[in-house]
């Protein structure tokens, strides 16, 4: 009934119990300009293989949702000019018409659990955009990490949005934040920001089991892994704040409003760092997959733990 079908490698991960971790494709499509967004995500792929799991990039091709592409599909949606960036609004609508389209975070989570898919890998999550007490602009994101039992790996949500109101959500809808390693609640293109992280943790195995328990407590929802982007690849807080606040007036000034204000905000960056911004970006997507990987093993490793003789998830 659901048009639905894996690539070779997932459905062979599937069969055997093996580690899968989740890739959204709005990054790729609304998120990055050619050719480095095959870059990208040719080599988050690889990344993903290289530390012992499968990647499964999530996007919707005439009406099919695919979970996990073969290399000629990603190439094909990542010179894709017209794709449709899906949230959970969207997805059912999209394949019902037919349609390609890009899943963002809240979508790819969905598909990631249709699926049987723990962890998913991606930069930055959407968040409460500045301004949002007037533009109501609060990205589908927080709520599907409140209702859908996916780990998220990113580099804390995007600098662009209002930090701390985006904390006060999660908090509320009861999202577990929790960063990786240090106290601070990182900031995308920079490792730290001024606000503390709700929560930390020093070791993917426990981010593994509070992901079980969780499940085992009956909670729905998923955690928010913020891992920072590594110290030699950050641009301070300092150098980007002022292009940032640039970014946000100009997306203002030209009224550009719903899903076009994030694509706007990084093209925006893209240009006011003369592309720093997007070799910070593809750094930071790499590290969270490496640690995306290690947590879905993880995950797989406590499973079988608990369920010897259940091979397939
Ligand atoms: N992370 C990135 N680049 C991106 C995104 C995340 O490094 O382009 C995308 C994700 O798909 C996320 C979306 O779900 O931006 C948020 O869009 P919005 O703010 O409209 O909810
Ligand atoms: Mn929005």
């Amino acid at each position: 009934m659901i048009p639905l079908t894996f690539s070779a490698d997932v459905s062979e991960a599937r069969a055997t119990g093996a580690p899968i971790v989740a890739l959204e494709s709005t990054i790729i499509t609304h998120g990055m300009p050619w050719p480095q967004n095959l870059e990208m995500a040719q080599s988050v792929e690889a990344e993903i293989r290289a530390h012992g799991a499968t990647p499964a990039t999530i996007a919707v091709i005439d009406g099919t949702l695919h979970i996990g592409l073969e290399a000629d599909a990603l190439e094909t949606l990542a010179r894709t000019e017209h794709a449709a960036k899906l949230s959970r609004a969207d997805l059912a609508v999209c394949m019902a018409e037919g349609g390609t389209g890009a899943t963002t975070v809240a979508a790819t989570m969905i598909a990631a659990h249709y699926a049987g898919i723990d962890v998913f890998a991606t930069g930055g999550i959407g968040g409460v955009h500045q301004g949002a007490e007037t533009s109501f602009d609060i990205s589908a994101d927080l709520s599907e990490l409140a209702q859908t039992p996916v780990s998220v790996v990113c580099a804390g949500a995007k600098a662009i949005l209002d930090l701390p109101k985006t904390l006060e959500v999660l908090e509320t809808n009861g999202v577990p934040v929790i960063a990786y390693g240090q106290d601070s609640f990182p900031a995308f293109w920079s490792a730290t920001s001024p606000l503390p992280a709700p929560l930390r943790m020093d070791d993917p195995a426990t981010m593994a089991r509070a992901h079980l328990m969780r499940a085992a407590l009956g909670l729905p929802g998923g955690q928010l892994i913020a891992n920072p982007i590594p110290q030699a690849d950050e641009i301070p807080a300092e150098t980007m704040a002022p292009l940032i606040a640039k970014a946000n007036a100009e997306a203002a000034a030209q009224g550009i409003t719903g899903k076009a204000v994030t694509p706007f905000l990084l093209s925006r960056l893209f240009d006011l760092t003369e592309g720093r911004s997007l070799e910070a970006n593809i750094a930071l997507v790499l590290n969270n997959a490496r640690l995306a990987a290690i947590i879905a093993r993880e995950i797989t490793t406590l499973r079988k733990r608990a369920a010897p003789e259940a091979l397939s998830r």
